[in-house]
């Protein structure tokens, strides 16, 4: 069965939902005016509820798992009717539905309500005409269909990303409880607050044996579809990541009494050790390096800052790469505090290595993509420098990711974009990709 057998109405239709209900979940924020989500929120927990309401509108068993991720559930049957186990492996579409600080309203939303379009394809009317409990569907698979919608892949509130997924591939590490936010409120405490016990979160943990692979649709967040003119892509892997929190000491002083001879100022030594970030990642390939948030104390305007908080955000297509060039930023703080008579520590809050994407996955992808584009040729393959919950799935299942063009590229800011026409194309891809892998042995 081809994916053309759904009628270009259908298609277009779920892409228009799929727009609106992006602008639907962009309203559910803790910033009117602007888009922040945050794991363990009250926004968190609306925004739950809302895609568990889509999730059982288009028939699909529903929970919310022990980390805050949010799931639906439909069973396969052959178009004879018979209903397939409910112990079935599942292949897992999804994405997430947190934001980093003054979002756009596409990053991993996008690729959530695709999922659920999916599964709506995936139905077929019953004889009444009415739309079946989703026990029937259009094309039989030997698997099941489980949505994610993950809850922390961002990591804005505690500074450890992919949280959600981390659980659900049973890497939690019980350090991370003792994480803080901004407010000093501890990850354990935050659990409890929104309902959750810390105690059950071995039960999030999914075994390998549960899934046929992951796959997940997510906006391109750099501009290469934009410079080549096409609106989907391959993704061959999604860059390892490190991320630390950074402390320069130096010594608070006047502002006006101090002479340059005596100054220790740990401003100007976390300013140049953030330029030394972006010459020396520059000169690399395929390495990026990003100082996001950086502060001084005291902070008045008439003292010289006696220390700076910033942090840095490192990644390369390859682990060693980055470690490699974390190594040479590290003896170039060395250097500069060295000269500037200051001090500098740092501790890591996050780390993740490369994920590369499954060869099959990739290729399923790419023949969706053209089964979606006749005239459309070979699918580009991107490297993807966005970090994504696939890096946590990888531990547990196969992982493949399908991009899709955003004007311009920008990300991580309210101008995000996405074309209907784009989540058309995308839609049609991806649902020939999971029919595709219905027809592959998987081990
Ligand atoms: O930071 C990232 O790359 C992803 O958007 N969380
Ligand atoms: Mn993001
Ligand atoms: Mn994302």
């Amino acid at each position: 069965m081809n994916v053309l057998d759904v009628s270009r109405d259908q298609i277009a239709t779920a892409a228009r939902r799929v727009m609106a209900r992006c602008d639907e979940l962009a309203q559910v924020t803790a910033t009117p005016g602007g888009i922040t989500r945050v794991y363990l929120s009250p926004e968190h927990a609306r925004v739950n509820r809302l895609v568990a309401e889509w999730m059982r509108e288009i028939g699909m068993r529903t929970w919310q798992d022990a980390a805050g991720n949010q799931f639906g559930r439909m069973e396969p049957t052959s178009l004879s009717g018979t209903r397939g186990g409910s112990d079935l492996p599942a292949l897992l579409l999804g994405s997430h539905l947190d934001t980093v600080l003054d979002a756009g309203r596409y990053d991993g939303i996008v690729g959530v309500l695709m999922a659920l379009e999916i599964v709506r394809l995936l139905r077929v009317p019953t004889d009444d005409g009415a739309a079946s409990d989703g026990t029937v569907w259009r094309v039989p698979l030997p698997f099941a269909i489980e949505v994610v919608a993950f809850s922390d892949e961002e990591g804005t509130r505690f500074g450890k990303a992919l949280l959600g997924s981390s659980a659900v591939s049973g890497g939690w590490d019980e350090a991370w409880w003792q994480l803080t936010d901004a407010d000093g409120v501890t990850l354990h405490r935050a659990f409890l607050e929104f309902g959750l016990d810390p105690g059950r979160i071995g039960e999030a943990a999914k075994h390998p044996d549960e899934l046929v692979a992951y796959l997940e649709a997510h906006i391109e967040q750099g501009p290469e579809l934009d410079r080549a003119g096409l609106p989907l892509a391959v993704v061959s892997s999604i860059a390892s990541a490190r991320r630390f929190q950074l402390v320069v000491e130096g010594e608070a002083r006047h502002a006006g009494g101090t002479p340059y001879d005596l100054r220790r100022d740990a401003l100007l030594g976390a300013s140049e050790a953030a330029l030394a970030v972006e010459r020396i990642c520059a000169a690399e390939h395929h390495i990026v390096g990003t100082v996001g948030r950086f502060e001084a104390f005291p902070g008045a305007v008439n003292v010289i800052p006696g220390e700076v908080q910033f942090s840095l955000d490192l990644r390369g297509e390859f682990d060693g790469e980055r470690d490699r060039v974390w190594g040479v930023l590290t003896r170039e703080l060395d250097a500069i505090m060295g000269r500037r008579g200051l001090r500098w520590h740092g501790r890591e809050i996050h780390s993740a290595p490369a994920l590369f994407c499954e060869p099959l996955l990739r290729d399923v992808v790419a023949a969706g993509i053209a089964r979606a584009q006749p005239d459309g040729g070979e699918a580009p393959i991107v490297f993807s420098r966005a970090g994504h919950d696939g890096m946590a799935l990888g531990a547990i299942t196969g992982v493949g990711m399908l991009f899709l063009r955003n004007p311009d590229g920008i990300s991580h800011h309210p101008d995000e974009a996405v074309s209907a026409g784009d989540v058309a194309h995308g839609i049609r891809a991806l649902f020939e990709a999971v029919t595709l892998l219905g027809h592959e042995p998987r081990g």
